[in-house]
């Protein structure tokens, strides 16, 4: 499966996540893209750079306040004499106003955060440009060819909500390339989230709208990241209700349980008349990720594969979450292989 992929998303490379109450080196680092490129590689799949598709993309569904906020941030961060990487320490908490955006770079860090384990350091930007590029060059091929695709993105996106950053992420890469084929003519897009988080930020951009179906699959935000969203009744909004669906599990929960749930977001894409399938890819429910709490083993990849290829929909995968354990790379091309084989069967 053709893969796009940009070097300067190497060019995060942050020192300090809050986690556990230390700094510690980050989970999400460089090293994630090397172990999945090492196994596209061995499985035969292309790679090619991304054209660079500008910040209009971006802007279609990220305010620009904010974007012009992580263009400048470490700079003003370093202007203002602080030591250590850019983290938030103080929020507009439920007491305080939500209406004032403050001048001063900590303020504004807090005002465009919603968690904290996220630093902003040297190359965040870029990398977060590159990322989004990589999403946007495969879901270009995907439309032009009906062919599908991987976007190695990294830094992940799916946390990044309309105004905020966290989670690992900056730019939400499922957003902008949704937004990217409706523009392009598509008239409804489903994004498909199996990473193990909630992935808050698509739904929030998405949430009142019907031209854009999300679906994730998660575990339970009552007892996990990110805690204030992704529950079971949150439906949608206006024109978007019923096109906002969430599938909260318990930690622990089996593969063959989650298998059982994903059939209802496939039935539910399957009504929705969806003219594409954006895979929100997080290969963090595997049995080893350090940061999660699924059951899946590297062979239950190539069958969700499978399974997701028989939705029967033009479909573009983009990297989410899955940290740095040998095998990230053994199951996300598990996943892509799996899919290839009964895609190319119905041909
Ligand atoms: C990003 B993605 C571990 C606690 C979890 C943030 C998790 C972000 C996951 N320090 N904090 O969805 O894989
Ligand atoms: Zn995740």
């Amino acid at each position: 499966m053709l893969t796009f992929f940009s070097e300067d998303s190497r060019l995060r490379q942050a020192r300090t996540e809050l986690h556990d109450g230390a700094l510690v080196s980050p989970f999400e680092c460089p090293e994630r893209v090397d172990l999945v490129l090492e196994q596209l590689r061995q499985a035969g799949f292309e790679v090619r750079a991304p054209d660079a598709y500008g910040l209009e993309p971006v802007c279609a569904v990220h305010d620009t306040s904010y974007v012009s906020f992580l263009e400048t941030c470490w700079q003003a961060w370093q202007t203002a004499g602080h030591s250590g990487e850019a983290i938030p320490n103080i929020w507009p908490a439920r007491t305080l106003r939500q209406d004032k955006i403050p001048h001063s770079v900590s303020g504004q860090l807090g005002y465009y955060a919603l968690a904290a384990e996220t630093s902003i350091c040297e190359g965040t930007f870029e990398a977060a440009m590159a990322s989004k590029d990589a999403a946007l060059g495969a879901v270009e091929y995907t439309l032009a060819t009906g062919e599908p695709s991987f976007g190695l993105c990294r830094p992940p996106g799916h946390h990044a909500a309309f105004d905020q950053f966290g989670g690992y992420c900056f730019f939400n890469n499922a957003a902008i390339a949704a937004q990217h084929a409706l523009d392009a003519g598509r008239r409804r897009v489903a994004v498909l989230d199996v990473d193990f988080h909630h992935g808050n930020g698509t739904q929030q951009i998405f949430y009142a709208r019907n031209d854009v179906l999300f679906a994730s699959l998660h575990g339970d935000p009552d007892v996990t990241f990110p805690y204030y969203l992704g529950y079971a009744d949150e439906t949608g909004a206006g024109e978007g209700q019923g096109f906002n669906l969430n599938y909260p599990m318990a930690p622990g929960t089996s593969v063959a349980t989650w298998m059982k749930t994903l059939e209802q977001a496939l039935s539910a894409i399957k009504t929705h008349e969806c003219e594409l399938l954006i895979v929100s890819l997080g290969v963090d429910i595997f049995e080893g990720d350090p940061i999660s709490a699924f059951t899946f083993k590297r062979d239950d990849f190539i069958a969700l594969g499978k399974r997701l290829a028989e939705a029967g929909l033009p479909t573009t995968f983009l990297m989410e979450g899955g940290y740095a354990v040998e095998e990230i790379g053994v199951n996300v091309v598990n996943v892509l292989q799996g899919f290839e084989q009964i895609n190319s069967r119905d041909r």
